[in-house]
């Protein structure tokens, strides 16, 4: 029985992968190669610093700590420019359907994200309200696959992780989700996300 539900941000609420992957690209093209969409399929989930790590590595550019941190700012720049156009019309199907109906149940929401920006991007979507905990990348120090983002998001729930779904689309969120001691519903494609217990397309799916 579900008493608190924790979402993933990118891939579950809200497609920002996306927009991750152009300003990526801006910063690998200013480096003088090319960041494809399939390299990008490497850094979801994936913290900011790691993203640049990933993508260094791709570009065989080896940087200072102090330029690194140059770039991940300049990346980071860009990318508030584009989720500062952000609104309710990019929230993924089902999403504000399927947290209301939670709501209505009276089941805990909470966010469980690697992102620094995911309270701005939760005001421009307009879905601040539905939560009632947002834990995010400023508050966790470990990423993905450690369970610490979930098991915060249970705290701030005042639940056990037994009480909790969570909601993810990348395989090391899934991986987290279940050594907190969740129920983990992966979202996307079955064969990725093997270890989940449930696998659907969609929130939309799960909205009756
Ligand atoms: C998201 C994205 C990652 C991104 C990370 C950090 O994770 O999937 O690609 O690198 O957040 O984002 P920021 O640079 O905004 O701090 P999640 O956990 O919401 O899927
Ligand atoms: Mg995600």
């Amino acid at each position: 029985h579900m008493k608190g539900a924790i979402f993933d941000l990118d891939g579950v609420i809200v497609d920002t992968a996306k927009y991750h992957f152009l300003a990526w690209r801006e910063l690998a093209k200013e480096l003088g190669f090319e960041f494809t969409e399939e390299h990008n399929e490497r850094l979801k989930g994936v913290s900011r610093v790691e993203s640049l790590r990933i993508l260094l590595d791709i570009g065989g550019i080896e940087a200072s700590e102090a330029e690194q941190q140059r770039m991940a700012q300049e990346k980071n720049d860009r990318y508030v420019q584009f989720i500062s156009q952000l609104d309710e019309s990019e929230l993924l199907p089902g999403v504000r359907q399927y947290l209301t109906g939670l709501r209505e149940r009276g089941v805990g929401i909470a966010l469980g994200s690697a992102s620094k920006n995911a309270e701005f991007i939760l005001e421009r979507l307009h879905i601040s309200g539905l939560f009632d905990a947002v834990i995010d990348g400023n508050k966790v120090s470990k990423a993905k696959p450690d369970p610490e983002v979930f098991l915060k998001g249970c705290e701030a729930l005042g639940l056990a992780p037994s009480a909790c779904v969570v909601f993810e689309d990348a395989a090391a969120g899934v991986e987290a989700g279940k050594a907190a001691g969740c129920s983990v519903v992966g979202i996307g494609r079955p064969d990725i996300l093997a270890e989940a217990d449930l696998v659907v397309g969609g929130l939309a799916d799960l909205v009756e």
